[in-house]
């Protein structure tokens, strides 16, 4: 039997790795194996392709483009050479982002095209998609502000509160949009997002 693919979603300081830790309880509890993955990253080169999108001291601006680029090259290669072959063995995918980052990021913050972006999702992601997403939505000053008071800011952290607004405005409309997507409140005290992530996945039964 195929596993299925578990994506957590939102904007920097939202509580991703925070909520991985929950789900992944949840679903170890369920008797099931669970890899985590995170993106970009997960595979050695697409380890070195985060590097690169986050190093906050380019000698160059990365053209909003290319950007784009880099995250669906690290995402194919963490899609062929781990998603998938885990997926065919039975086992579960709980993904710290994945397609969705781009659609927002990309799409709402940088403001690249919707028709650009459909077209390089479908020329490469193949037929692997989530079976279920957790998007934690956060005022984007909210979320900077706890990841800030982590350390030094990324590349992408250091962009203007407008870009954030963008992107958080796109993971929401394509949330209300799309099925298989469930909005937490992210500003919420841990005990009670916790609690609103199980029940989310108890409601989606997978
Ligand atoms: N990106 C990524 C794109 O632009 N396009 C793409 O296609 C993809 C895949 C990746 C960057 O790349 C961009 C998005 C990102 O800018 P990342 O490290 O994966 O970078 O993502 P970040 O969002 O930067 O990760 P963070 O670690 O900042 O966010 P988390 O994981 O959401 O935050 P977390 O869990 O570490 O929590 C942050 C702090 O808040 C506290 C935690 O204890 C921690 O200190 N916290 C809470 N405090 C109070 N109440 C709560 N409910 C809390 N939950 C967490």
């Amino acid at each position: 039997m195929k596993g299925k693919f578990i994506v957590i979603e939102g904007l920097e300081g939202a509580g991703k790795s925070t909520a991985i830790a929950t789900v992944q309880a949840w679903l170890q509890a369920k008797g099931l194996e669970v890899i985590c993955t995170r993106e970009p990253g997960g595979t050695p080169l697409a380890e070195q392709l985060r590097t690169l999108v986050k190093q906050a001291d380019l000698q160059e601006q990365i053209a909003p483009e290319t950007e784009l680029l880099l995250m669906y090259a690290s995402r194919v290669q963490l899609l062929r050479n781990v998603i998938e072959p885990a997926l065919a063995a039975g086992q579960w995918i709980l993904a710290d982002r994945h397609d969705l980052s781009s659609r927002a990021y990309q799409g709402g913050g940088r403001q690249l095209a919707d028709s650009l972006i459909n077209a390089i999702r479908q020329a490469v992601l193949g037929q692997t998609r989530p079976d279920f997403t957790l998007y934690l939505d956060i005022d984007p000053a909210l979320g900077l502000a706890r990841a800030a008071a982590r350390g030094a800011l990324d590349r992408i952290e250091q962009e203007q509160l407008a870009f954030f607004e963008r992107t958080r405005a796109k993971y929401l409309q394509i949330a209300a949009t799309e099925p298989g997507i469930a909005v937490i409140d992210a500003s919420q005290p841990l005990a009670q997002v916790q609690a609103a992530l199980v029940e989310a996945l108890e409601q989606a039964a997978l």
